[in-house]
């Protein structure tokens, strides 16, 4: 009696632990990879002949802006409002920024103040 208690409660015991896998691959697992973040859009902005190249663009929320200098003349990649500020480039020096949030980022190369540029984050 007390033997065949113990395996029905041993069968019932693989029985749940089984239906656990099963909810686990069926629910979990898929939720799991739906969360797992995709990576983050680039976008990449030449610095060429004392131009930012394109000179505006407008990308998703998330989107890393990549720019590399192309010239053979220091230039920054500064926002007007602070946001994001580089190091003097040098030749092919890359300087990349996210851009979290929506908004207008104009920026300029503070070396050379008539190099101006801008990135509208807008949600697509
Ligand atoms: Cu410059």
């Amino acid at each position: 009696m007390s033997y065949r208690f113990s395996c029905n409660t041993t069968r019932l015991l693989r029985g749940c632990v089984a239906l656990g896998l099963v909810f686990c691959a069926v629910f979990v697992m898929p939720a799991n990879f739906a969360a797992a973040a995709p990576p983050a859009p680039t976008v990449e902005v030449n610095i060429a002949k004392f131009a930012f190249s394109p000179q505006e663009i407008t990308v998703a929320p998330g989107t890393k802006v990549i720019w590399t200098n192309r010239d053979d003349t220091p230039h920054t990649v500064t926002s007007n409002d602070k946001s994001f500020a580089s190091k003097g480039l040098d030749t092919d020096d890359k300087f990349e920024h996210t851009f979290a949030s929506e908004g207008d980022f104009s920026y300029i190369c503070t070396l050379h103040p008539f190099m101006t540029g801008v990135v509208h984050v807008r949600k697509q």
